[in-house]
This record gives C-alpha cells, structure tokens and sequence, in this order.
C-alpha cells in the first residue's frame, strides 16, 4: 500500500521531465491561432492553458483523469481527490488513510470564527468562505519553508502540505458559516469519524433520518470537484499560484470568482428563479407558462440561471446525475418537479435565440433544488457547497503545477487600436 504523498513523490519528477521533454521537442510546434474575436470575447476556445486533473469535453462533459464523471458519480469525495492528484483511484486503504489524514487537520482554527463572526451578519456566505480561507494563510506550510529557502523541487510536497490541511477543515469551515448564518449554536464537539461527505452532512446539523442527505453531500462533492483549467475559479487559482502565492491565497482568489452569477452563484440564482416561478404561478405551472416565462425572462435582459455554457453543447452529465438522484429521491417535490419542467421547456425556448450557443442545462440548473428538499433552504449558502467540493480540483491542479515547475502565468495584451490596425491586416510590434 502506498499513500498519496509516496505516490506523488513517485510522479512528480517524471512529470516535470515529460513537460520539459515536450517543450524541448515540440515547443515551437503552434497549437491553434488566435482571433480578433476570442481577443475581445473571453478568449474562447483558445488554447492557452495545461491541465491534466479533468477535460471538460463539449458533448461528454466533463472527464476527470480520463473517466467521465458519470462513472464516478458512486465515489467518495476523497477517492477524487486522489484521482485528480494523481491519475488513479486509490485502493481501500488509500482512501482509508486520506480519510484519517483529514480528520487529522479537520479542527478549524479558534481565531477563524473570530474574525467570521467578527463581519457584519448580512456578509455573504461565500465571502465568509473566502475570508476563512484567506486568514489561516498563517498557517502556510509552503510559506514557511519558502522563507526558510526551500528547494524548488519541494514546491510540490509543501502545496500538498497545505493543501490537505486546507481541505480538511473545509466541511467544518463551510458547516461553521451555514450555523452562523442561520443562527444555530456551533457544533459542538469533535469532527465526526465519518467519511468526508458524511460528516460535512452531520455538522451542518439537517435532520438525515435515511442517510440520504449525506448520499447527497457525498455525490454533491464528487459531482463539483473540478472542470478543467480554464473556467474562472481554476484559473484565478491557477494565475495566483503561478506567482508563488500558497494554496490559502490562490484557492480564496478562486472562491472569489467561483461567487459570480456567470459561475458557481448560478445555483443560487436558479433556485431563486424555481422559488420565483413556484409564488407566481402558485405551485407548478404549465409547460405553457413557464414556456411563456421564460420568454418574458430573457427579453427582460436577464439570464436563464443554470442554462448554457462555455464550453458545453449538451446536458451537462452533472446535471444527469443529479437528476437520477432526484427522480429517486424527491420525484414528488413540487421544487423539483419545476426544475425538471424547465429543464423540459427551456432548451426550446433558448434554441429559438442563435447567439446563445449552448441551450441545455449545468450543473447549478438542479443542485439546489435537491438541498432545498432536504431542508438546506438558505440559497446563498450553495455556492459555499461548490466551493468545497472544487477546492479539491483548485488544489490538485496548484500541486501539478508546482510539480511540474509551472512557470508565472503572463498573457500579452494589446490595446483595442492595436486589435483596429490588426483588423486592417496591418501588424504592428505589440
Ligand atoms: N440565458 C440567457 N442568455 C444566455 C444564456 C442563458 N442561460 N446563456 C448564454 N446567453 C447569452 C449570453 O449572455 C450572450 O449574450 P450577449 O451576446 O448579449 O453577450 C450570448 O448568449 C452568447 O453567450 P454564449 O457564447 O452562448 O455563452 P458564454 O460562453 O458567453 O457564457 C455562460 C456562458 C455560462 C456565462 C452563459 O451561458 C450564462 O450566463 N448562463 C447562465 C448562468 C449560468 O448558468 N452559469 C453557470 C455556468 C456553470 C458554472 O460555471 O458553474
């Protein structure tokens, strides 16, 4: 048996030969040519980042280290994190002893919730994340021993250090926010002896006489552990580690582009669109009228929280699988019975407009209704839960890329007269 530091410590030279190897052998070769368009459009589509944890494929979704997620979606939590690490699913006892190394450094800190409860009570949860996260940087093992002169070959083994450590107390941090921000008494007493996804279930303190709502947690942290480089939370994480900066800083600057609408809010967003639909129509309404909403929606100027993507031409197969989960679970919730209608009527509707590219649902179109079912009824706490299931992938693809000695992320811009004079067929020195 081995465990995830032998492993990595096994892979990470061959790793940083094979990328060196590549840009020595084919560093020249060009990969794809960039448009006026994708300059100014969100770089879409351009190839310009490295990341071996997941591929999110435009058809199949998204493929963490070569399985598609559907085939995943039975797994623990932190048996992905090992697969994102490292490239296989660890075996029983591997998962075993990351299981006890994470309750090993599960506690929170006393001086974290001080200052949490120190920000005024109208803070948004996800900004209370981000803060928690942000002020144990002081615990940095990577920025000790940056100080103390370490080796650059040892980035790596000090970005795993923190970023177990960071994990670890990631479900008692996110539970800690959901009582302070619905009034409930701090847990009390240890982090429970359960698997990862369990005792997040327990200490958020919502009634789970079946065990279903800890199959949810578990399946919502695997579902949302990762979507390749280039979404915005991956590559804030990823610019900001790429100077250095440890895993506390780099995940928090993730976390604060995980809170937009556009990104990981948008759970929040579509089950406030569900509960919106549910008082106007006062329950369920007809395929008509929500058809007929939705219209009224999208020529209002405001998005269809939970539908299309950048990078997705077809249901998101994180969506599917919560949608099983659903259809046996809450088949009946008046909730979930609009999320499965939108899902019914919306792509039509939104086929009917050309310029948005991708009609079909994301993950956020059904998480929260599946929360909200099981009592988690504060909205602006589901993006706290997506933040705890992605700062697995943030974390793997900061360990890769220390591993591989990746180097400060430093794009060109240009100015929008130069992209003018480009647009003329003129070339300019940038
Ligand atoms: N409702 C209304 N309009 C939409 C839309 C939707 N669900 N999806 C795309 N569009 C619009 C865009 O706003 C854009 O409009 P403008 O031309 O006026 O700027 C146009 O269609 C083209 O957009 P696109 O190329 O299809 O999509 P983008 O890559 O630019 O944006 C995304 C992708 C996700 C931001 C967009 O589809 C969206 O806003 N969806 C709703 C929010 C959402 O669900 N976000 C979560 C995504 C998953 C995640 O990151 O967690």
């Amino acid at each position: 048996m081995t465990d995830l530091r032998t492993e990595l410590r096994g892979q990470a030279g061959l790793l940083k030969k094979q990328i060196h190897d590549l840009v020595e052998t084919a560093g020249t070769v060009p990969v794809g040519q960039v448009t006026v368009g994708q300059v100014i459009g969100g770089m879409r589509g351009v190839i310009a980042l490295v990341c071996d944890t997941s591929l999110v494929d435009a058809e199949k979704g998204l493929i963490v280290r070569g399985i598609p997620i559907l085939e995943l979606a039975s797994r623990l939590p932190e048996e992905i994190f090992f697969l994102l690490c490292t490239g296989r699913l660890p075996a029983a006892e591997e998962t075993s002893a990351l299981e006890e190394e994470f309750r090993k450094h599960a506690e929170v800190p006393q001086y974290v919730w001080d200052v949490l409860r120190a920000m005024p009570a109208d803070s948004h949860p996800m900004t209370m994340f981000s803060t928690g996260i942000l002020v144990m940087e002081r615990d940095s093992i990577f920025r000790r021993r940056y100080s103390e002169g370490m080796h650059k070959d040892e980035y790596w083994e000090a970005t795993l250090e923190d970023s177990i450590r960071l994990l670890a107390k990631l479900p008692a941090l996110a539970a800690g926010i959901y009582r302070i921000h619905t009034g409930l008494p701090p847990w009390a007493g240890p982090v429970p002896a359960l698997d990862w996804g369990a005792s997040f279930a327990r200490m958020l303190g919502l009634p789970d006489p079946g065990g279903e709502f800890s199959n949810l947690m578990r399946l919502y942290l695997t579902l949302h552990c990762d979507h390749e480089g280039g979404n915005v939370s991956a590559f804030t994480c990823h610019t900001v580690g790429s100077a250095l900066s440890n895993p506390y800083y780099a995940v928090s600057a993730g976390m604060n582009g995980l809170a937009g609408p556009l990104h990981g809010l948008a759970n929040q967003e579509c089950l406030h669109f569900v509960r919106t639909v549910m008082e106007k129509f006062g329950g369920v309404p007809t395929a008509e009228q929500l058809s007929a909403f939705v219209v009224e929606t999208l020529q209002q100027g405001s998005v269809i929280p939970g539908y299309g993507h950048a990078v997705l031409r077809n249901t998101d197969p994180r969506f599917t699988a919560f949608h099983v989960f659903g259809e046996r679970v809450c088949a009946n919730d008046d909730i979930f019975r609009i999320v499965d209608l939108i899902f019914k009527v919306t792509p039509g509707v939104l086929r009917t407009h050309a310029r948005i590219k991708d009609p079909w649902p994301n993950v956020d179109a059904i998480s929260g209704s599946l929360l909200y079912h099981f009592g988690l009824k504060q909205y602006d706490f589901y993006t706290v839960l997506f933040g705890v299931s992605r700062a697995m992938g943030m974390c793997a693809q900061l360990i890769i890329n220390r591993a591989v000695g990746s180097p400060i992320t430093r794009p060109k811009s240009v100015t929008s007269n130069w992209l003018r004079e480009a647009g003329k067929g003129k070339r300019v020195a940038a």
